[in-house]
């Protein structure tokens, strides 16, 4: 096999962002664009003789072409083999685990999770390192300093590789298995769950009712719902992959989900309703009529793992992204275990799991996971709500109200304004950081700003630092009111504003979170003067 060597100039704009590299396809279909990344990865790992890569997608558009530039790309710069996904096919969770199980020098995994797909729409590429976890900033920062002077790539023009067929292909001694997308995975959730008593649940007539969103679960969830727990085929909707995610918003939130939401909410309403994203590392979950906030999930999972086999001896600790909401930490200080508080984004829950802090992980932006893993995991949340519905006879309502009544509740919402401007969204950071001096102490309504600060996260194992992560202000009360920058969009700058108050009267528990959050939302806009900025009256999306 003869390595070409093919010249190359830098692009600028190749920095990852919360996960990964994400453009638009046409960006990645520029001569050299994707090729200049992927050399940017690999020439920034010291790739160890008989080193495996592991390599799947969520079967988006342009996965399959980008698959093939990966394996001639990764022969030769040294890798021995190639671990691909069937169809080019592997959840990010599903491909975490393929890391782990079979000890992989490390993956990447072509996603751009929940944004639309197509020719017009979104691609997206990260590492994942040994751990199955994304890599850390150190890398990524590397990776992007890396893209900015690449001269060259490498790769041996190997002959396309069938990805349809379950096998290996050898090519004079480099080595590309195509491997099932699913059985590991599903294997993994059976170990993990109490799949018998969720079969007798399902059996006695409780329904289930998931949406794949047309993205990478449907085939794992058909293999574990329908097949594994004998759930109904009508209990799975929109679980064909297609390369557009059938045209639609792969995020499941009560706005993009709404096929799963209209039935949640219907006539016939299910016990049980979940989606999941494009990639199947987010979830979404609901009762009959009922919402669950991701940060409401997380701590519920947590004051009740023991019911889950897998938690039976309990949890060494947990963590949640900052803005996400207190709750789980009222259930930490129950069980008197840890609770650490990172920064937005997965890669920063990696080295708390290696080293045995925490069990379990959770983000406000409906991502929930533990260390079977180590990344956010949607089905993963989906079984464990069917094994505490299974273990406790309860409904998804019941267990969050009694769940409120024991540690109160932290009445959250985020809203998302989309697509602004980016001078216009700097505009309002700039604004708020201005007043960081004068803030503290002055009073907005029922609310006194006690402390403001833009956060800083040191990592308690590696000590590595991450500055300017979000803009905190916090109330006297305990509520707060948190303000940053998505870093996963491709067009604009969406602005992301983070509410949240805590109740422990029982009354308050009851309202709408909007209506309990009216007067916060109010002060939050003052603050920000986001609406005279931006000219944006309301935001795009709640959740
Ligand atoms: C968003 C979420 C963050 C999540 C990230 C990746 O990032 O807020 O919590 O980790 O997406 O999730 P940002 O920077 O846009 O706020 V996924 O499912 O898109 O890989
Ligand atoms: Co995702």
């Amino acid at each position: 096999m003869s390595i070409q060597t093919v010249a190359t100039n830098p692009f600028s704009d190749q920095k990852p962002g919360t996960s990964g590299l994400r453009k638009k396809v046409r960006v990645f279909q520029q001569p050299h664009y994707l090729q200049n990344f992927v050399q940017s990865i690999f020439d920034t790992l010291e790739i160890p003789a008989n080193a495996t890569l592991t390599l799947g997608g969520d079967g988006r558009f342009y996965n399959k072409e980008a698959i093939q530039v990966i394996i001639k790309m990764a022969a030769a710069n040294g890798f021995a083999k190639v671990l691909v996904g069937q169809h080019g096919i592997l959840s990010t969770p599903a491909a975490s685990n393929i890391i782990r199980k079979y000890q992989t020098f490390g993956g990447i995994i072509l996603s751009a999770s929940h944004n639309p797909a197509g020719p017009d729409d979104d691609f997206g590429i990260k590492y994942n390192t040994s751990n199955g976890g994304p890599a850390p900033e150190k890398i990524t920062d590397a990776i992007f300093a890396n893209s900015k002077h690449i001269t060259q790539y490498k790769l041996i023009d190997l002959p396309e590789v069938d990805l349809s067929s379950i096998g290996v292909t050898t090519l004079d001694g480099f080595e590309v298995e195509v491997i099932d997308s699913v059985a590991d995975y599903a294997d993994l959730m059976q170990s993990m769950f109490d799949f018998a008593a969720i079969k007798r649940w399902l059996a006695a007539g409780h329904r289930l009712q998931f949406d794949a969103m047309h993205a990478v679960t449907g085939p794992y969830a058909k293999e574990i719902f329908t097949h594994r727990l004998g759930a109904s085929a009508d209990s799975l909707i929109n679980c064909e992959v297609s390369e557009n995610f059938g045209g639609g918003h792969p995020d499941p939130n009560l706005t993009y989900a709404e096929d799963l939401v209209k039935i949640a909410y219907g006539e016939q309403a299910p016990d049980f309703a979940a989606a999941s994203d494009g990639d199947g590392d987010r979830n979404m979950i609901l009762g009959n009529h009922f919402f669950v906030t991701p940060s409401d999930s997380l701590a519920l999972i947590a004051a009740n793992a023991k019911l889950i086999p897998a938690y039976a001896k309990g949890l060494s600790g947990v963590a949640r992204s900052m803005p996400t909401s207190g709750a789980v930490d009222r259930v930490a200080a129950k069980l008197g275990i840890a609770c650490y508080e990172t920064p937005t984004g997965w890669k920063f829950f990696g080295n708390l799991m290696d080293a045995g802090r925490v069990t379990l992980c959770g983000e406000e932006s409906f991502g929930t996971g533990s260390d079977h893993v180590r990344e956010k995991d949607g089905l993963w949340a989906v079984l464990c709500w069917l094994n505490l519905l299974a273990a406790t006879g309860e409904s998804v309502e019941s267990l969050v109200r009694k769940h409120w009544q024991v540690y109160g509740r932290n009445v959250y919402s985020r809203h998302d304004y989309e697509g602004v401007p980016t001078e216009q969204a700097n505009a309002v950071i700039t604004h708020i950081k201005a007043q960081f001096a004068n803030l503290p102490g002055q009073a907005f309504g029922s609310y006194t700003v006690k402390a403001v600060d833009d956060f800083s996260y040191t990592d308690p194992v590696d000590a590595s630092v991450s500055t300017g992560q979000g803009l905190r202000i916090l109330f006297a009360c305990g509520s707060r009111v948190v303000i940053r920058l998505s870093g996963t969009g491709t067009e604009g700058a969406t602005i992301r504003v983070y509410l949240e108050a805590f109740t422990e009267d029982a009354a308050q528990q009851q309202l709408d979170a909007q209506e309990a959050l009216a007067e916060l939302i109010s002060v939050s806009h003052q603050i920000s003067q986001l609406p005279q900025l931006t000219g944006r009256q309301q935001p795009t999306v709640i959740t």
